[in-house]
């Protein structure tokens, strides 16, 4: 099959796309509703206007393109996010928005025939990094979290995600639906790199729970305390760690705490408070619903065996979900017909794709992510196979919007 898209406009505004955010100490940091994420909204929305789409902004943000089809009717939407974490790499989620844009930039401009409309999309938060949950935008935009509620999701310094988008001048007024969903993204895991394929053809997306817990304990001095007398937040939160991954472990799950606060944080004081985060995965449901109980108990069994009070709060959930198999068979048909090895597989990281699967048609396409690194700085994919991915949306897209 031949190639449709424009290479070398592709990989250029992945290149520009991933200067943005950052900052003098090489940190790239686009957290939703930052500075540096209303610059890359900015710049997407001015790409969006010279390709010729149609502009749209929702009440949580989101940005579309949309390139009207010949029959009325809800677009087919490509889509990913343009947000990040902290220290971010420069493919997750740029690579789906900017490879949909291309795609629709080269259907428009080489009139190819598609009776639905199509639409490139940019969900607000999807990273869940500053506001809570992940995947906001896309939950809103299927009527999953009431967008009253995602307003008022607060950050860690309690601002909350609708003063935000005011005051970066994102919230939008325009509401469309979707009548299948594509989203082309790195794998963020080491399979496909080491395996050396070229083609992921995504089944399905990770199941997850997540939680803020606190452990209150007694504050004291490090040096005339002796250990049986102590009530250390830290030792049941390190406790809870240990007992988790192993669980985890054991079940093919994965456990991770990704924020600890101790206080007073002096290195003579033995901590009072200790706060964290849990981010607990599995892609099987049974599984995950075991770990979420067992999960709660130890964090209760670890406090007891301290005598230290415990705070959970449940902060996001969602369960794994599965795509169509005929929307996989596409994305492998394409594949194959292009010529590049692939393989189907689960995606351990989680996508905007998960709250369209239960609703519409639904896939993902993944390219290598190089080692296996992703959510930080050492995130590589090869340009060539983002290209051939981008090629295989664009099959995909045309295939949905003439059916
Ligand atoms: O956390 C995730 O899995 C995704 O990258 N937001
Ligand atoms: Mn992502
Ligand atoms: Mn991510």
């Amino acid at each position: 099959m031949e190639n449709r898209l424009n290479h070398e406009r592709l990989i250029a505004s992945l290149e520009e796309l991933g200067k943005i955010g950052v900052g003098k100490d090489g940190q790239r940091n686009r957290l939703a509703l930052s500075d540096g994420d209303k610059a890359a909204r900015d710049l997407l929305c001015k790409w969006i206007k010279e390709a010729g789409l149609d502009l749209k902004i929702d009440p949580i943000g989101n940005i579309f393109g949309v390139l009207s089809g010949t029959e009325d009717g809800d677009p087919v939407i490509a889509g990913s996010h343009i947000d990040t974490v902290p220290n971010a790499g420069m493919f997750d989620g740029c690579v789906g928005v900017l490879s949909a844009l291309e795609a629709l930039r080269t259907i428009a401009g080489k009139k190819l025939p598609h009776r639905r409309s199509l639409a490139v999309a940019a969900w607000t938060n999807e990273e869940g990094s500053r506001f809570l949950p992940g995947v906001l935008g896309s939950s809103v935009f299927v009527g999953d979290l009431p967008l009253e509620k995602a307003l008022a999701a607060r950050d860690f310094s309690g601002v909350t995600a609708g003063d935000e988008l005011a005051r970066i001048g994102y919230a939008g007024c325009d509401t469309l639906k979707a009548s299948a969903y594509m989203e082309f993204h790195v794998e963020q895991g080491p399979f496909l790199d080491a395996q050396k394929l070229e083609i992921g053809v995504v089944t399905g997306i990770t199941g997850l729970s997540r939680w803020d817990v606190t452990y209150k304990g007694e504050a004291n001095h490090a040096g005339t305390t002796p250990m049986n007398l102590r009530h250390d937040p830290l030792v049941a939160a390190s406790k809870l760690h240990l007992a988790m991954s192993a669980a985890a472990a054991e079940k093919n799950a994965v456990f991770t705490v990704g924020h600890v606060e101790v206080s007073p944080g002096a290195v003579n004081v033995v901590p009072g408070r200790t706060f964290f985060t849990i981010d607990l995965r599995s892609q099987d449901r049974t599984v995950l619903d075991e770990l979420h109980v067992r999960c709660e108990a130890e964090i209760r069994r670890c406090a007891r065996e301290e005598g230290v009070d415990v705070e959970c709060i449940p902060t996001d959930h969602s369960d794994p979900v599965s795509f169509a198999p005929g929307m996989i068979e596409k994305v492998e048909r394409f594949a194959k017909l292009r010529g590049l090895s692939n393989r189907r597989m689960g995606s351990g990281a989680g996508h905007d794709a998960q709250v369209f699967a239960p609703r519409v048609p639904t896939a993902m396409i993944f390219v290598p992510s190089i080692g296996g690194k992703s959510h930080c700085p050492e995130e590589l994919s090869d340009m060539n196979l983002i290209c051939q991915g981008a090629e295989i949306l664009t099959d995909c897209l045309l295939e949905l919007a003439n059916e």
